[in-house]
């Protein structure tokens, strides 16, 4: 198997029940599987909901780490909309001249650094050294500060051999907390100034309610982010072709940022605890209990998708889930679509051909299933393009 192949582990079960199951933390998790069923799911807050116990949603289960509630992202509606209207403009940002200016600068500049280097990092030297530097621009502070996030690794909760780390968490927590008290007593033009003066209800935000946005901000773009880049890497790698029709094609590049989305579903899934018995499907579901919304076999479904298993570039109905569905549809999507659609088109400009040296996958288990989701070790030489 190609190291840039994601296969689809989910495709018998979606085409027979359309359901799967998973153990978690004894948590159980009923996954929905197809693509109609996901979208329909999505939609029907009052059922499924979101605003559950802090942490319950997101899988593994995080409620034994944390106690803030991530906004908006674990408020259902009313509420829900009223902090995402508080907080989608900034969030649009990356669609300014200036800040896609900006990010160019600061990916041709990293990619500078590491063209011909033998046995590239493409995590450690390239993925999350490019996720952190960007992150300075979605909270608009200063680009050193982007030194302190790459310290802290991949992943904000996990480390290399506990999927649930609460002492990496605390790290976190303790660095948000610290930054909310500076900008309480010197505020900025940044992230958390502005969310420390807004109102939603006519009452200004509560620490604990910044400190919410903050740890999504931070925790949500992460590995998704970083794998999304790294894939995208070992798909140039083993597709020399692609890079070369995207050089000559520039204008298929948002679509190419769709596919590999679609394809490489960076999230595999995101829960919703059930709140009165419902049926989905088949499947009758039971009040306090959880399901999940399975983005990554949504995403291959072949009801929704024509040769789903393949990387289509410019495939031209791509209704995919990769950013979820519905309300809840991810807040940095604008600024993850700039990293990847940025990064794209400065490899046409830079680079000639990638080599993959060795490789490690990252292999999530979910039950009766494995899902590679991306790399734990991806070493590579970028090649300069010869004029
Ligand atoms: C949560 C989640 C959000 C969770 C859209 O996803 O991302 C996960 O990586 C975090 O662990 O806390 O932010």
């Amino acid at each position: 198997m190609k190291k840039s192949e994601f296969p689809d582990p989910f495709e018998k079960a979606r085409e027979t029940t359309g359901l799967g199951e998973m153990d978690d933390q004894n948590d159980p998790v009923t996954m929905l599987l197809r693509h109609k069923d996901v979208r329909k799911t999505a939609h029907n807050w009052k059922t499924f909901q979101s605003g559950a116990a802090p942490g319950r949603i997101v899988i593994p289960s995080e409620v034994h780490i944390r106690d803030t509630r991530q906004i908006p992202f674990e408020v259902d509606p009313p509420m829900h909309k009223e902090y995402r209207n508080l907080v989608e403009p900034w969030f649009k940002r990356p669609l300014q001249t200036e800040y896609q200016e900006k990010l160019t600068i600061q990916i041709n500049g990293l990619i500078d650094t590491v063209l011909d280097k033998d046995n590239l990092d493409a995590i450690g030297e390239f993925a999350l050294v490019l996720q952190s530097r960007a992150l300075t621009l979605l909270l608009n502070i200063p680009y050193e500060e982007a030194q302190t996030w790459i310290s802290w690794g991949t992943h904000v909760f996990r480390s290399e051999d506990t999927a649930l780390d609460g002492d990496k968490a605390s790290i976190l927590y303790d660095y948000i907390d610290a930054e909310i008290d500076k900008a309480i007593e010197y505020p900025g033009d940044d992230l958390y100034s502005v969310l420390l003066n807004s109102e939603v209800d006519g009452k200004k935000l509560t620490k604990e309610e910044v400190k919410g946005v903050m740890i999504l901000t931070f925790a949500g773009g992460r590995d998704t982010v970083i794998n999304a880049i790294t894939n995208t890497l070992a798909y140039f790698a083993e597709h020399p072709k692609s890079l070369d029709r995207l050089r000559e094609e520039p204008e298929i590049i948002g679509k190419a940022t769709e596919e590999f989305i679609r394809y490489f579903s960076p999230l595999t899934q995101m829960g919703r605890v059930v709140t009165e018995d419902a049926q989905v499907c088949e499947y009758a579901a039971k009040a306090d209990t959880r399901v999940s919304l399975c983005w990554a076999s949504a995403n291959r479904d072949t009801k929704v998708f024509e040769n789903a298993n393949e990387v289509v570039l410019d495939r031209k109905i791509n209704p995919h889930v990769g950013f979820g569905f519905s309300h809840h549809n991810c807040l940095g999507a604008t600024h993850a679509r700039q990293i990847m659609k940025i990064l794209i088109l400065a490899l046409t400009k830079k680079v000639g051909t990638i080599e993959i040296i060795d490789a490690r996958e990252n292999i999530e288990e979910l039950g009766d299933f494995k899902r590679k989701v991306g790399f734990d070790m991806l070493k590579i030489k970028i090649l300069a393009i010869k004029n």
